[in-house]
């Protein structure tokens, strides 16, 4: 009988043989099923019309996340309006095809509509402003949302509080109080939707350093006081092939000790460009050792409980645009849907015996 493992080698085969897009033998999906992870991708719902796309996503995750399409600026068009319609085709993409929907995100100081960031609100009015969005947005999606981040990259890189619309410029209120506005947050967020899990998702912290440490700390604090959350979303946005995996897994640990989940939620690992927007052979053979150590540090972790890559092909990134073509192929799939080293080391880590099926 063929058991996951034994179909990763025949893939493995398959895929060493061939440059030419194969349906796999087993899928990421397939392969995280019996293990305690989810494997999930960031997506843009305008592309979920595009075959290629839409087939490959839903043959390999079983969780998705609008990489968008849930923002403020997507949501609120003005003051008095909700706008679901991209982040339902979503939810109703996941629903067609047995996933689960990460939720992103509810409270950012980036990409908010221009009404809400010039519009000269006092403390008071953005105070409730910010709570009605987070109930409005959160009992939407009561049901079809299992997870939130609720507040999105709040600390520098010194770990303290960032100045911000929600803090301070002119905040809700909790200006000068550290993290008693993420707090509030969390507690709205509860309130309209107590069966949700409520992450704070946050960049460059997933090692040891001045930002994790803070992270490490409010989650310490918000676990003795009762503050609801469930866990940490570690960005894991990487661009150096030599990133430290062991300060990664130590990070995850300390986190899960303190009772809350650890989600990687923005996996991808950029690779410089040369001429024709081409990454190296060998860069690519280091990309998918990173993607290796990775995944294998959170399946190391009964606490970390889901692996999320930034969207899924080379074809669409946010890589490209933000480094000006200069830097890409950061993802599992190539720009024409074939899996790269980086898919089968991924596959064969989810696929190894330890993960209960052998
Ligand atoms: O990939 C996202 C890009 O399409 C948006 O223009 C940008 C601003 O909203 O956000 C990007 O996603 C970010 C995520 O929401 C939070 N962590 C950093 C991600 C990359 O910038």
């Amino acid at each position: 009988m063929f058991r996951p493992w034994h179909q990763f080698c025949l893939l493995a085969a398959l895929v060493a043989g061939t440059s030419a897009a194969v349906a796999p033998a087993i899928t990421l999906r397939q392969a995280a099923d019996p293990s305690h992870v989810l494997i999930g991708t960031a997506v843009r719902p305008s592309l979920l019309s595009e075959g290629a796309y839409a087939a490959t996503l839903a043959r390999e995750f079983n969780m998705i996340e609008p990489e968008d399409a849930m923002k403020w600026w997507v949501t609120r068009p003005n003051a008095g309006t909700f706008d679901f319609g991209p982040g339902d085709e979503v939810a109703r993409f996941a629903k067609d095809h047995g996933m689960k929907v990460r939720g992103h995100c509810l409270v950012w100081d980036h990409n908010n509509p221009d009404w809400l960031v010039h519009g000269d609100f006092t403390p008071a009015e953005l105070s409730n402003l910010l709570r009605q969005h987070i109930t409005t947005v959160m009992k939407h999606y009561a049901g079809q949302v299992f997870a939130w981040d609720v507040v999105n990259e709040a600390l520098d890189e010194n770990g303290q509080v960032k100045n911000s619309l929600w803090y301070d410029e002119p905040g809700i209120g909790l200006s000068k109080k550290g993290t008693a506005y993420i707090e509030q947050a969390f507690r709205w967020a509860h309130d309209a939707d107590p069966q949700a899990l409520l992450f704070y998702n946050e960049a460059e912290s997933e090692g040891l350093n001045r930002k994790s440490d803070a992270i490490y700390a409010m989650v310490k604090d918000f676990k003795r006081r009762r503050v609801p959350i469930d866990g940490v979303g570690l960005q894991l946005h990487i661009s150096q092939l030599d990133f430290d995996t062991t300060a990664l897994a130590a990070n995850i640990a300390r986190l899960t000790a303190l009772g809350v989940q650890v989600h990687i939620t923005e996996l991808d690992v950029s690779l410089p460009l040369g001429a024709g927007g081409v990454a190296g052979k060998d860069d690519l053979q280091r990309q998918a050792e990173v993607y290796r150590s990775v995944v294998h540090a959170c399946l190391q972790n009964p606490g970390c409980t889901a692996i999320q890559t930034w969207g899924f092909t080379d074809k669409y990134s946010w890589i490209g645009s933000h480094s000006r073509g200069t830097r890409g192929a950061a993802l599992p799939f190539d720009r024409a849907y074939r899996p790269k080293p980086a898919y089968n080391a991924i596959l064969q880590e989810l696929s190894q015996p330890k993960n209960g099926t052998q």
